[in-house]
C-alpha cells in the first residue's frame, strides 16, 4: 500500500544526565534540520502537558510523595499515551527529536536500586530509536555548570549512579558524542548522524520496537 511506499521519518533520541547539554542541543537540531526543509519536530519526555505529566512534574519538584515503582510506571504511561500519536508522525514522513526516552526511565529508577528487567517491561512495545545520541560528560563537570537545579535527582551522588546505569544500557548502536567539545562541535557532530539517520529510514529501514 502506499503508506509502506512513502518514506518515513527518524525517531532521534537524545540522552545524557542532568545538565549534559541534550536539551540545548536538540533544540539545536531540530532549529537547524528545519532550516534546511526537513519536516522536524522537536519532543521530550515526561511530557509535563498531559494529566499523568502534570502528576510526574509535581513529584520532581518535591510537592508530591510516590512510591518508586509507581513514578517509574507514571515516566513510561507518559510515553505510552503519546506511542499512537508517534507512531502516525513517523509513519507520514515527520522525524521526532526526542530530549529523554526509556533509556531514561531505566537509568534513573534503577539509581535507586530497582530491578533493571522490571524497569525494562513497561517500555517493552514503545517505539525503538532508530538512533541514541549521547552525550557523555562526567557526573563531576555536569555538577560544575553552574550547578543543578531544585527538582529531584540532581544531585551528585544520584547523578553518579545514574551514570553506571546509563553505561549499562549503552549498546554498539548508540553514537557517544563528548559533552565536554566546544557547543558549535556537538550541534555539527549530532547534526551529521541525524541526517544519516534520517535517510536510513527514507530508503525503508522498518519501524522496530522496543526493546531491541
Ligand atoms: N526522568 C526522565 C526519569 O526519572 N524517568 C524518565 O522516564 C524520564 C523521561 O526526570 N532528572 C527524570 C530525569 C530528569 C527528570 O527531566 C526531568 P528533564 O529532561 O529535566 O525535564
Amino acid at each position: 500500500n502506499s503508506q509502506c511506499l512513502s518514506s518515513r521519518g527518524s525517531l532521534i533520541v537524545l540522552e545524557g544526565l542532568d545538565r549534559s547539554g541534550k536539551t540545548s542541543q536538540s533544540t539545536k537540531l531540530v532549529t537547524r534540520l528545519k532550516g534546511e526543509g526537513i519536516s522536524v519536530e522537536a519532543w521530550r519526555f515526561p511530557d509535563r502537558s498531559t494529566s499523568v505529566g502534570q502528576m510526574i512534574s509535581a513529584y520532581l519538584a518535591n510537592d508530591t510523595q510516590l512510591d518508586d515503582r509507581t513514578i517509574h510506571l507514571l515516566f513510561s504511561a507518559n510515553r505510552w499515551e503519546k506511542r499512537s500519536l508517534m507512531e502516525s508522525k513517523l509513519r507520514s514522513g515527520t522525524s521526532l527529536v526526542v530530549d529523554r526516552y526509556s533509556y531514561s526511565g531505566v537509568a534513573f529508577s534503577a539509581a535507586k536500586g530497582l530491578d533493571i528487567e522490571w524497569c525494562k517491561a513497561p517500555e517493552v512495545g514503545l517505539i525503538a530509536p532508530d538512533q541514541v545520541i549521547f552525550l557523555g560528560i562526567s557526573p563531576e563537570r555536569a555538577a560544575e555548570r553552574g550547578g543543578y537545579g531544585t527538582e529531584r535527582y540532581e544531585h551528585l551522588d544520584f547523578q553518579r549512579k545514574v551514570a553506571q546505569h546509563y553505561a549499562n544500557l549503552q549498546d554498539v548502536s548508540w553514537k557517544v558524542i563528548d559533552g565536554g567539545l566546544p557547543m558549535e562541535d556537538i550541534e555539527n557532530q549530532i547534526r551529521e548522524l541525524a541526517l544519516d539517520c534520517i535517510a536510513k529510514c527514507k530508503a525503508g529501514k522498518p519501524l522496530a520496537n522496543l526493546w531491541l
